[in-house]
């Protein structure tokens, strides 16, 4: 079985920034209460797959494993809008991205028994460099993208924690194959329901196989600097806001969704 991670709670947002710099993660513990956590599942079961914005439904057919997820999720139900901008989290985002940061995606994921292990990946790797470049003190590479898991199951060995590399996003790559960095093994994000991950797309990770016999529901949350375009599929101006939760989504909802202040390019 791998190693768990080693799960820190910091207290206070300059600490949770350095951590993001420093470790590529953040992690709150305890989030999010039982019944938040009923809501969001109940949400996810409740919203209908919409193929024009690239949501998927796999079934468990011919070999293969159920796979449901919502794309553009903020757009469906208001319960996904209030996700956009939770408190302490929002913080943080604006404190590593910029107070003109936005959500650039956010997915709900049911993940049904069957699911094979991922490839180790990391999301995104803004700036390839030499390792020992990136070892120097005086290199600190800007937080592009974040990552926010919403875990809603008790996570065990059984249905699939999110695995890391430790230190991986100090690696100046994406991994070619490789299932180590540095030697460093995988380890796993053992957690509660309602616990909270944030991670910088660099960090090398992946989700694990589901060997229970449960679906496994997760919600990212993807913010970014302003300068990276938000994903929100369909495109070529297909894609069209919910104007109802619209005109009910608070100043900084709106500007997260893309009521920004004019800047470069604009
Ligand atoms: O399911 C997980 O825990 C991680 C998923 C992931 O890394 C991805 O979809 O890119
Ligand atoms: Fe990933």
């Amino acid at each position: 079985m791998a190693q768990a991670l080693e799960l820190t709670s910091f207290p206070d947002l300059a600490s949770q920034v350095e951590a993001i710099e420093k470790d590529g993660f953040v992690y709150f513990p305890q989030y999010l209460t039982s019944p938040e956590v009923a809501e969001l599942r109940a949400c996810m079961d409740r919203t209908e797959v919409n193929e024009a914005s690239f949501d998927k439904m796999k079934l468990p057919e011919n070999g293969g494993f159920y796979e449901k997820t919502i794309n553009n999720a903020f757009n469906r139900d208001p319960v996904f809008m209030n996700f956009l901008d939770k408190p302490g989290i929002i913080e943080l985002e604006e404190a590593v991205h910029g107070e003109d940061c936005h959500v650039i995606a956010m997915t709900a994921w049911m993940t049904g028994p069957g699911r094979p292990d991922q490839n180790i990946h990391a999301d995104w790797q803004p700036i390839n460099l030499p390792e020992d470049i990136l070892a120097d003190p005086r290199v600190k590479i800007p937080v592009f993208i974040t990552t926010v898991h919403f875990y809603l199951d008790e996570i065990t060995e059984e249905i699939g924690p999110t695995q890391f590399i430790p230190g991986s996003h100090r690696s100046g790559r994406v991994p070619n194959g490789e299932n180590t960095w540095q030697g460093i093994e995988p380890h796993n994000i053992i957690c509660q329901a309602g616990d909270v991950l944030v991670f910088r797309s660099e960090v090398w990770h992946r989700g694990t196989a589901n060997k229970s016999a449960h679906v496994r529901y997760l919600l990212q949350v993807h913010y970014a600097q302003r300068m990276i375009t938000q994903k929100f599929p369909p495109y070529l101006g297909k894609f069209q806001f919910n104007t109802t939760l619209l005109e009910q989504a608070t100043p900084r909802q709106r500007r997260l969704l893309g009521e920004h202040r004019q800047s470069n390019y604009d």
